[in-house]
């Protein structure tokens, strides 16, 4: 009797084993990673928004290569060690491909992470030039460059704003001080920067260093970096009597912004960023699904849902999850998204990124200026 209880003992042991087994066979995993708490968590709860949206309409069909889609999610506090351990995490549980990081300087550390385990990561928001400049055959993002953002935002600065004299601030992240850096270079000799320096993320009172720009006399003040920063840059600017305009990226391109700004500081602030999805017809779909389950939509949100459907459109055209394949894949297809038809290219930048400046009006972002 004894003898027969030990054995359908382990009969159903092996039995739950294996039904586990069987379950972790049955989904292809997908992680999103980026800031999900903090003072920036807005952005990557943009992102796990747009994901969810994409991940649901593909479950709905069936999933991917006859497997239900699990969304992982990571958090990494917008840390670059942060990333790297959130990184491996990714990687031990099990995900075919990455949708993150938000911050370039997350991005490129954890890059290498996934680019040793052989898993494809697409970044929706990481603009620095570095994080495609490795050579690293899985690593792409659909969002454009600070390159490219520097130079539209250097370009309005001249040619529309007349600028002589600039002052430059950047947050000393890579994605900070790198496009405050292209912006400098785009400027040329013919404007005169009149300031530059960094700040510190998280800091609450930048009323010193305005006040030493302030003597400067700036006909703009440009800041590289994001808006829990640029919300106070600008409300406190305006606090020591600074009225020269600001100029800022993608970055600060936030409802947030407005929020920690107020609506009268912020009122006149430029940002370069995509032109409106809104205006997109592919785009339609999406954000009306969005809206109506989240709310306004996020800078970010329409670029993660394009990204993980490249992500599993890939992995089906591929056939498996195979990492090196699905890259080669990546790298091959054109891809018909929300923001339009994309393409990778060789670096795993997409071809196409426009960029133009907006404006800050009654609190709202409007579409100001294209080069
Ligand atoms: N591109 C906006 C902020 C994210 C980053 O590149 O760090």
């Amino acid at each position: 009797m004894r003898r027969l209880t030990v054995l359908l003992m382990a009969t159903f042991c092996a039995a739950v084993l294996a039904s586990g087994c069987t379950k972790k066979e049955n989904v292809i995993k997908v992680a999103v990673v980026a800031q999900m708490t903090g003072a920036e968590a807005k952005m990557g709860n943009d992102f796990k928004n747009g994901v969810s949206i994409a991940v649901d309409e593909w479950n709905s069909k069936g999933g991917v290569l006859g497997k239900k889609i699990e969304v992982l999610t990571g958090d990494d506090q917008a840390d670059p060690k942060q990333a790297v351990s959130v990184a491996n995490k990714m990687v031990n549980e099990g995900a075919a491909g990455i949708i993150g990081h938000f911050n370039s300087s997350c991005s490129i550390p954890a890059s290498d992470v996934y680019t040793r385990a052989n898993i494809p990561m697409i970044t929706p928001a990481s603009t620095n030039p570095l994080l495609t400049e490795r050579g690293y055959k899985g690593v792409f993002r659909v969002c454009g460059t600070d390159d490219q953002q520097g130079k539209v935002a250097a370009d309005f600065a001249k040619s529309k704003l007349n600028v002589k004299k600039v002052a430059i601030l950047h947050d000393k992240t890579t994605y900070g001080q790198g496009f405050a850096d292209l912006f400098k270079k785009h400027l040329g000799a013919a404007v005169e920067v009149v300031y530059y320096g960094g700040i510190t993320k998280g800091d609450k009172d930048f009323k010193p260093v305005l006040t030493s720009i302030k003597e400067k006399k700036p006909d703009l003040i440009f800041f590289g970096g994001i808006y829990p920063e640029t919300g106070l840059l600008v409300k406190q600017a305006r606090e020591v009597n600074i009225t020269a305009p600001f100029l800022s990226g993608d970055g600060s391109i936030d409802p947030k912004f407005v929020e920690i700004a107020g609506d009268k500081a912020a009122e006149g602030t430029y940002l370069t960023f995509s032109p409106d999805p809104d205006n997109i017809p592919a785009a339609k779909d999406f954000i009306g699904k969005y809206r109506s389950k989240f709310g306004e939509l996020g800078p970010y949100s329409i670029y993660a849902y394009d990204a993980v459907n490249i992500l599993l459109a890939a992995i089906k055209e591929a056939g498996t999850t195979d990492g090196k394949t699905v890259a080669e894949k990546l790298h091959s297809m054109e891809f018909s998204g929300a923001l339009g038809k994309m393409r990778f290219t060789e670096k795993g930048d997409v071809s196409q990124s426009p960029y133009v400046v907006w404006v800050t009006r009654n609190g709202k972002f409007e579409e100001y200026w294209k080069p």
